[in-house]
């Protein structure tokens, strides 16, 4: 694309606010917001902020010149962030300026990306990355309910290289807290529906990971399962306590904690 195309594209929409009125709409596009985890409950938000990573994933892609793309983040969430994820972040696919792509309120935030391809209509990223990331906190003492992190369709859209607007489907995400704590079994770490030996050994992992700086990346029912001493916390005390109670059930089949 050349500079003068460039800069009648970002001007058109910066007059026009979206990309506008050019020409009937191409074949489209899907935008779609995924995240890792969905669920979450109001246990784990009883003390703690939640940060969740959202991604922004374009599918289906005809060949876009430009993206508006506009986020919206029902309340008490927050979105802290937005950035381009790699390959973007370099190069001559992005926008550039910071004002490209920011956090407009706790509640909001928009990116405007331009390829500058030099005329060429072509998909230049993998689908399969994605396009931008998100930062999301849910606070602590959200209480439970359904909050939808979502395009705002009046200012999001993209256009091909020949300037003509492409339609586009969005994929909102919805995040779900639920009262209390997940189902879990006191001490069953590795989820099988049994305390066992194995359980043990998984928390041990679970603290030498941790011990050498590696963060273990573990759902809420894990760590609830592997809180064998239901202090709040994964150590190897949970582990010792796993194993006695193992032991124990060589004379007790369901003995106490
Ligand atoms: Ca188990």
């Amino acid at each position: 694309m050349s500079r003068q195309c460039i800069s009648l594209l970002l001007s058109t929409a910066m007059l026009t606010g979206l990309y506008g009125v050019q020409a009937e709409a191409a074949s489209g596009l899907t935008y779609s917001l995924r995240a890792e985890q969905q669920v979450f409950y109001t246990a784990q938000l009883s003390s703690q902020d939640i940060s969740l990573t959202v991604a922004m994933q374009i599918a289906e892609d005809p060949g876009t010149a430009g993206i508006n793309a506009a986020f919206g983040a029902d309340a008490p969430l927050e979105i802290r962030g937005l950035s381009f994820a790699e390959p973007y972040c370099y190069g001559s696919g992005r926008a550039g300026a910071e004002d490209q792509c920011r956090v407009t309120s706790p509640r909001s935030a928009r990116l405007l990306w331009y390829t500058s391809n030099n005329g060429a209509n072509e998909v230049i990223y993998d689908a399969a990355l994605p396009f931008a990331i998100l930062s999301v906190v849910i606070p602590q003492g959200t209480p439970a309910g359904e909050y939808q992190i979502s395009f705002d369709p009046t200012a999001t859209d993209a256009c091909n290289q020949d300037r003509e607007l492409l339609s586009c489907t969005l994929e909102d995400l919805t995040v779900t807290v639920l009262e209390g704590k997940p189902d879990y079994l006191r001490g069953d770490a590795d989820g099988n529906g049994t305390v066992e030996v194995a359980d043990a050994v998984e928390v041990l992992q679970y603290c030498a990971e941790a011990a050498v700086g590696q963060t273990p990346d573990q759902s809420y029912a894990w760590l609830c399962g592997a809180d064998a001493t239901e202090n709040g916390t994964v150590e190897v005390a949970d582990a010792v306590a796993i194993l006695q109670y193992c032991a124990r059930t060589l004379v007790d089949p369901n003995p106490q904690w």
